[in-house]
């Protein structure tokens, strides 16, 4: 690093106290009104730069990366998914690259079982009826759902996510069911009894609900294509609070419509913010704003982990959080 304090420029506003530490730490450039930087405006920030701290808006493609000045030695991501970033031109560049793992575990888990049970409950049209002012009262027939207790649960990323998913699920009398690029050991699926699937598409046929948590990379894109998705029984739900390019949102979109899968629960979208105008018109689907991992207290521990990851680097020792090692 050359200089004394490094120019650190965030690309999003960030909690109070994250960007007090952060202005007391370094030089920075903060977003004030908090806007979405421009492509133009990223490129103008890594030319800048000493330390880059973007969020999933921020697509750092071999483009932008092509202007980084030589000083931009670290990308602290403010976020767990690095998909937003082309690591194979940061690793070219000897940029090392930082995430914020494991502290939006627990909300994140927390927002999937909320979509597990609103779909199948109907939460969210039970809402919208009684906004409307059309509700007539209780009837034995009405508003009626699908039971989660006994329901098997397929898990698609057994990861940390994915785990708390799963203890969660259990409280409330779900199977689980899991496919994982690797096995897990025996103890941990012997916590929630989680039985392992090689073949996706065995998995798939065979569950009631889904839960989609892995990351999103390429071999993941297109995970839940129109092919696996016809794997899927017509009563099966489907969440996702991962990546929206995980699954082919368009033929998801497809089947939900013609009613050959029960319904979705959505946190992610493929070209977000941008949504399916067909998704919002279906009953069976319940959209929220990537809003997972949005509490404060996440959003603050995610902070701290970007300062810790700068301020090691800066001190010339290795980040905890390196998702690409330049350091070595
Ligand atoms: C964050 C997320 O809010 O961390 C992630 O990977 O998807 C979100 O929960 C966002 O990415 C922050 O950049």
């Amino acid at each position: 690093m050359v200089r004394k304090r490094p120019l650190v420029i965030v690309t999003r506003k960030l909690p109070e106290a994250i960007e007090a530490r952060l202005k007391e730490l370094f030089e920075v450039r903060l977003n004030e009104d908090d806007h979405p930087y421009s492509a133009d405006e990223l490129v103008d920030a890594v030319k800048r730069a000493d330390v880059l701290v973007p969020t999933v808006t921020d697509r750092i493609d071999s483009k932008v990366l092509a202007h980084a000045n030589p000083n931009l030695r670290l990308i602290a991501s403010f976020g767990t998914g690095v998909d937003h970033i082309d690591l194979a031109t940061a690793r070219q560049r000897a940029i090392t690259v930082t995430n914020t793992p494991g502290v939006l575990t627990e909300d994140t888990a927390d927002m999937t079982m909320a979509l597990i049970l609103a779909v199948p409950r109907r939460l969210a049209e039970g809402e919208r009826l009684m906004r409307s002012g059309k509700w007539t009262g209780w009837g034995p027939t009405s508003m009626l759902g699908h039971r989660i207790w006994g329901k098997r649960l397929g898990i698609i990323g057994m990861g940390r996510i994915g785990q708390a998913v799963a203890r969660r699920a259990r409280g409330f009398g779900l199977a689980i069911h899991y496919h994982n690029r690797r096995r897990l050991p025996e103890e941990i699926e012997a916590q929630t009894e989680a039985t392992y699937w090689e073949s996706l598409d065995q998995m798939l046929s065979r569950m009631d609900i889904i839960s989609v948590n892995c990351p999103h990379t390429p071999a993941t894109y297109h995970l839940l294509s129109a092919r696996r998705l016809d794997l899927l029984k017509p009563h099966c739900f489907v969440v996702n609070t991962s990546r929206g390019e995980v699954v082919d949102e368009a033929a998801l979109t497809r089947k939900l419509a013609a009613r050959q899968i029960a319904g979705a629960g959505l946190d992610v979208f493929e070209h977000e913010p941008a949504v399916n105008p067909k998704l919002l018109k279906l009953d069976n689907v319940v959209l929220l704003p990537h809003m997972g991992s949005a509490t404060i207290e996440g959003r603050i521990d995610m902070g701290e982990k970007v300062i810790i990851n700068i301020k090691t680097f800066v001190d010339g020792h290795k980040p905890p959080d390196r998702v690409i090692d330049t350091m070595l």
